[in-house]
């Protein structure tokens, strides 16, 4: 059985000292070890960012796409390879901003993959301008008089788009974020783990500390019921989105591997037996 070293190459990560996206690359490897995968079991996609260097720090399958386009390579990836276990990754201007049609949709078809997305509220790779996750009256070289634009609400998006799976974790909170990702891996449907991982250099005002001030685990509330829409809806509003934990699951909702018959044997029987020979064939009818 592997182990968190199995996980790891030799790649040094050129992050800077102290960003989140640290946490969450080490809350990925160590949900691979407890999930029991071997690294030739995992793959890992990601967009353009601080954040999409992710898969290049981890030992298995990556691949780096192009920007906001995540998720339609790892939708592709599951759909071709139903065993592999596939996790998207990306930063809040990648999945909000140029991705964000494709992170909605990706939501309500409901393939079975993860989609980590670290949300620093900010362009960090780019050096610091605003993004879609930033808050009012954020200044940066974009915005030098403060940003005008409501912020994206992700949780409420993902509830619209009828999510299976909605959770939120910390860069702090380690052992949390595993196990929201542990979970996220098994629920059988899209699963979304929206991260808030600080971006030290480029947001001094969404900090470390401002996040500890505020965040609140739904842990403590007595009487949460993360399977009721209504309620969770509302817990999420009336808390400005600043959540953590395994926030809404429906275990109902049928992956699109099961409504479209490509979960069936028999569709990926035919699928696997399609020959190179059928392959070039089907290219020489497109001449
Ligand atoms: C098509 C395209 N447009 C713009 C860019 C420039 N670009 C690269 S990363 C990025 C945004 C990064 O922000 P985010 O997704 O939040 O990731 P972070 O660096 O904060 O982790 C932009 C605009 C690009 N690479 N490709
Ligand atoms: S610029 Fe920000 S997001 Fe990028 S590596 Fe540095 S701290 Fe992390
Ligand atoms: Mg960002």
């Amino acid at each position: 059985m592997a182990v968190l070293q199995d996980f790891r190459n030799n790649v040094k990560p050129n992050w800077c000292p102290g960003c989140g996206d640290y946490a969450v690359q080490a809350a990925l490897q160590q949900a691979a070890v407890k999930l029991g995968l071997e690294p030739h079991q995992l793959a890992i996609v990601c967009g353009i960012g601080c954040s999409g260097r992710l898969s290049g720090y981890v030992y298995a399958y990556g691949m780096h796409t192009t920007h906001g386009r995540a998720l339609p390579f790892a939708q592709g990836l599951k759909l071709a390879n139903p065993e592999l276990n596939v996790i998207a990754c990306g930063g809040d201007g990648d999945g909000m901003a140029i991705g964000l049609g494709h992170t909605y949709h990706s939501i309500r078809r409901n393939v079975n993959i993860t989609y980590v997305l670290m949300d620093n509220h900010v362009y960090g790779l780019t050096k610091g301008q605003t993004s879609p996750r930033s808050d009012l009256g954020f200044k940066t070289k974009t915005t030098p008089t403060g940003n005008i634009e409501t912020p994206v609400a992700t949780l409420e998006m993902a509830l619209s788009a009828e999510a299976s799976f909605v959770a939120q974790g910390f860069s702090t909170q380690l052992q949390e974020l595993t196990d929201l990702i542990v979970a996220a891996v098994k629920h059988p449907g899209f699963s979304l783990v929206n991260v808030f991982s600080p971006c030290v250099t480029f947001n001094k005002v969404n900090t470390y500390d401002w996040f500890k001030e505020r965040l609140v685990d739904i842990s403590t509330f007595a009487d949460y019921d993360r399977h009721d829409k209504g309620k969770v809806l509302q817990c999420i509003l009336e808390h400005e989105g600043l959540l953590t934990g395994l926030l809404y699951e429906d275990k109902n909702k049928k992956s699109y591997e099961e409504v479209s018959g490509l979960a069936s044997d028999n569709q990926m029987q035919a699928v696997r037996k399609f020959t190179t020979a059928e392959f070039n064939k089907l290219l020489e009818d497109f001449r």
